[in-house]
């Protein structure tokens, strides 16, 4: 079987990894179509010209993997399902649609037999992280709680996050002396975050969304009642912009129903699908793997049945791109 694949957001950094993901895992194309914004319609990239995302014509597509922004896939994604096509949508637009799966091609696929939309949601790249790590271990012991501290990369935010840390360090140089005695005055001014990126780390990631946390630390909740289908999971996340180009990593501490020891989940998680156990877990070396890294599991002493331990993931493969592809090589069967 061979598919008819469309992508929106094609010129995108996570576009960019659709394209490269798909060949790279030979994936059965009919035919393979490129969307974007007006801005790059009739432009040439892997010799496919690039239509405009919003006037195109879907017709006869099987599958369009959109990453082009939440505003474009809450537009754009009915009307492409509506042409025939399964929207497999990277976007935050349609996630919390009781109606959309929310899926993690090795954690809950069975979650794509149901599709009355005609749309599937990808998770965010944090959440994805963390639950390739958790699944096993909620099996085995009843997951209960989580808290979490997250280190996420500039890719995060597309190829401007890149740029933004980029030229922020370029401008810094290499006054390292001059910024351990009082760096500000070497630093630009905040660009994209709320203060300066480089050489720096920023805990307010987006923007307030409940109680104080942001929107990403409250997707990290949602997503993970949603996945795991823990409707009432206890989650309290900070989520961290690092100075970090690409791979998000996180600091986990898990409480389970029943006790579970580090020993035992280390032998789950050596044979969990998507996962390999790392000594540091890192997000140079998640970068440019498809596996979720994870490692420093050990008792959490401060309560009763929890472990700590950390994750890193690369956040444009697993997080974005990788897990899209995944699921529509499950729609194949
Ligand atoms: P374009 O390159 O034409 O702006 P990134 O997150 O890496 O910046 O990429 C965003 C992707 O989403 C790009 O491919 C971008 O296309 C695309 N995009 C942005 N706005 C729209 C829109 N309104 N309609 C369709 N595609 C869009
Ligand atoms: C970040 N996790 O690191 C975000 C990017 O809901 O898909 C992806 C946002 C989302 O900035």
């Amino acid at each position: 079987q061979q598919l008819n694949v469309g992508v929106v957001g094609a010129t995108g950094l996570v576009g960019t990894m659709i394209r490269e993901i798909l060949a790279e895992r030979n994936f059965p194309l009919a035919s393979l179509r490129l969307f974007a914004s007006a801005r790059s319609a009739g432009k040439t990239v892997d010799g496919i010209v690039v239509e405009d995302a919003a006037t195109a014509d879907y017709a006869g597509l099987d599958v369009v993997l959109f990453s082009a922004g939440g505003s474009t896939s809450k537009a754009l994604a009915p009307k492409v399902a509506a042409a025939g096509a399964i929207v497999i949508d990277n976007s935050s637009a349609w996630r919390s649609d009781p109606q959309v799966p929310l899926v993690v091609a090795e954690v809950n696929p069975q979650a794509l037999a149901d599709l009355p939309k005609g749309i599937i949601a990808n998770p965010n790249c944090t959440t994805m992280a963390a639950m390739p790590v958790l699944r096993p271990l909620h099996e085995e012991a009843g997951l209960t709680r989580l808290v979490v501290s997250t280190y996420q990369a500039v890719s995060g935010g597309g190829l401007e996050g890149i740029d933004v840390l980029a030229r922020q360090l370029a401008h810094v140089g290499d006054k390292a002396r001059e910024l351990a005695t009082g760096g500000h005055d070497l630093l630009p001014g905040a660009e994209k975050w709320a203060v300066p990126m480089a050489h720096n780390v920023v805990p307010l990631n987006y923007v307030y969304a409940e109680d104080g946390y942001t929107e990403e630390e409250i997707k990290l909740r949602d997503e993970s009642r949603k996945i795991l289908a823990i409707p009432d999971l206890r989650v309290a996340a900070t989520c961290v912009r690092v100075p970090v180009f690409t791979g998000h990593s996180l600091s986990i501490h898990a409480e389970f129903d029943r006790p579970l020891s580090p020993e035992r989940a280390l032998e789950l998680l050596g044979s969990a699908p998507g996962v390999v156990v790392s000594e540091v877990p890192n997000p140079l070396e998640a970068t440019g793997q498809d596996p979720v890294f994870v490692g420093r599991v050990r008792r959490d002493t401060s309560t009763d049945n929890g472990l700590v331990l950390f994750v890193a993931s690369d956040n444009l493969r697993k997080g974005a791109a990788l897990n899209a592809v995944q699921i529509a090589e499950a729609l194949l069967g």
